[in-house]
């Protein structure tokens, strides 16, 4: 396992894949210990910026070797990757969740990330069916049902309109789905991964929908599905439809990634994952919901009483504090800054509030500079860790006045054995040792 990567400040990154409670314990005091060790020996009473050429720390005082040798060439003809150094960082795929890889999810490192755009290599992964890496001088869109002109497209038909490109989160509607009767994954990749946030670029549904002639008296609905082995599908509301969907093959300024449904994908802001059609191939307009299979029982949410609940496919505010998070230990008291994610498929994100004792005193969060609609946002906020115990949390509020809930008010309402949409406050233990464990609090 590499130290070099997803730190943060005096953070230990967290480790690299599920450890027991005991084994982060025995790394962690491990680690620690050399740490104090090494502190104590450099700091003896000196003042800071001084301590470090008189403790003789040899990284500033000697010369390293990339000052003295010739550095490599570029690295022409290539694809530029991260430093070796920060090899730690990928994604992962939690042990034991599927049995089959390409119906699987590997999730996005949440700990290890800045601002608020997910690297493509780091987007998070969901297949029904595997991933194809599809021909894109051989992929189609056909738009059809309830329209003037049934159209086919090719890419190169769909890159001669004039395009939008848009900064949105896109969450799996079973994001944090395995903690609803009890906290059951260590770190914030696990608890949280299934979010990513990207540029995307496209061209407007409603474009589209306008160039076939859209029966606008008669359509309700619109019904996408994919070119994979899944056939992924989704019924739309028109609503949506006309407002902010994109049919796109842009993700972070170039093409979409295999992985994200190269060549063409529809991106539906604010709605669930399932509903962001990868390998596009065909929207058809009707006047009432599909019901497949897929949409009647999956990402739909099974009540206390056992009926199932259809069509929440808006993710609901939602936050989570990923700096300091699970599995990653403190390294000293002192001053902290705790980092995190706010969004909401409503809207903006208005306030995160953040506690480091439970719940019972919150303050206000201060938000990055990018507070976008539908998107990812970052919030921060300085705290003086006093070395005691300590319970972090975080609440976001949108703009529509939505206040995430604890964990107690959903469980009132949706009971501990559904799977879909948990958007709790998530809480984290700091212990007085440092380290950092997924709990949940009455
Ligand atoms: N064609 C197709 N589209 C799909 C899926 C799929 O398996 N096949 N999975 C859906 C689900 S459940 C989610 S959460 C998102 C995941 O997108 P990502 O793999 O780009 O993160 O894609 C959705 N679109
Ligand atoms: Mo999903």
């Amino acid at each position: 396992m590499s130290e070099q990567t997803d730190r943060r400040g005096r953070i230990r990154p967290a480790p690299e894949n599920f450890l027991s409670r005991a084994q982060i314990a025995e790394v962690s005091a491990g680690r620690r210990d050399f740490l104090r060790k090494a502190m104590l020996a450099a700091s003896a009473g000196v003042a800071a910026p001084a301590a470090l050429a008189a403790s003789g720390d040899p990284a500033i005082l000697e010369k390293q070797v990339w000052g003295a040798t010739l550095g490599k060439p570029v690295a022409s003809d290539a694809y530029g990757l991260p430093s070796k150094h920060e090899a730690n960082l990928v994604r992962r795929e939690s042990p034991g969740l599927a049995s089959v890889g390409g119906a699987s999810v590997a999730f996005t490192p949440l700990q290890g990330l800045f601002g608020i755009i997910t690297p493509s290599g780091l987007h998070f992964e969901r297949h029904h069916q595997g991933w194809q890496d599809v021909d894109p001088a051989k992929h189609r869109l056909m738009i059809n049902g309830l329209v003037k002109t049934p159209k086919v497209y090719t890419m190169d038909d769909l890159l001669r309109f004039p395009s939008v490109s848009r900064i949105h989160f896109l969450e799996c509607g079973a994001n944090s789905a395995m903690e609803w009767a009890n906290t059951a994954v260590p770190t914030v990749q696990y608890t949280h991964g299934m979010l990513s946030c990207s540029e995307w670029t496209g061209v407007p549904l409603k474009v589209l929908l306008d160039d076939c002639g859209i029966d606008l008296k008669k359509a309700k609905f619109i019904y996408a599905e994919g070119a994979d082995g899944s056939h992924q599908n989704r019924t739309i509301p028109l609503e949506w439809a006309l407002d902010d969907v994109i049919v796109a093959y842009g993700q972070n300024g170039e093409m979409l990634r295999p992985q994200q449904g190269y060549p063409l994908r529809l991106v539906v802001p604010g709605a669930q994952g399932v509903s962001w059609i990868k390998y596009l191939r065909r929207i058809e307009v009707g006047d009432q919901r599909w019901n497949t299979k897929d949409e009647t029982l999956h990402y739909a949410d099974l009540m206390p009483d056992g009926s199932t609940r259809q069509y929440t496919s808006v993710q609901e505010a939602k936050s989570v504090i990923t700096s300091p998070s699970g599995g990653q230990v403190m390294l000293d008291r002192g001053m902290h800054t705790i980092s995190g994610l706010a969004w909401s498929g409503r809207g903006k994100i208005k306030r995160v509030d953040v506690s480091t004792d439970g719940g019972r005193n919150w303050q206000t969060a201060s938000l990055g500079s990018l507070v976008l609609d539908k998107a990812l946002t970052r919030f921060q906020l300085p705290w003086q860790w006093d070395g005691g115990p300590a319970v972090l949390q975080s609440r976001a509020v949108d703009e529509t006045g939505y206040v995430q809930p604890q964990m107690r008010q959903l469980r009132e309402v949706r009971g501990t054995r559904s799977v879909y949409h948990n958007n709790a406050i998530q809480s984290w233990k700091v212990t007085e040792t440092g380290e950092v464990f997924n709990v949940q609090i009455a």
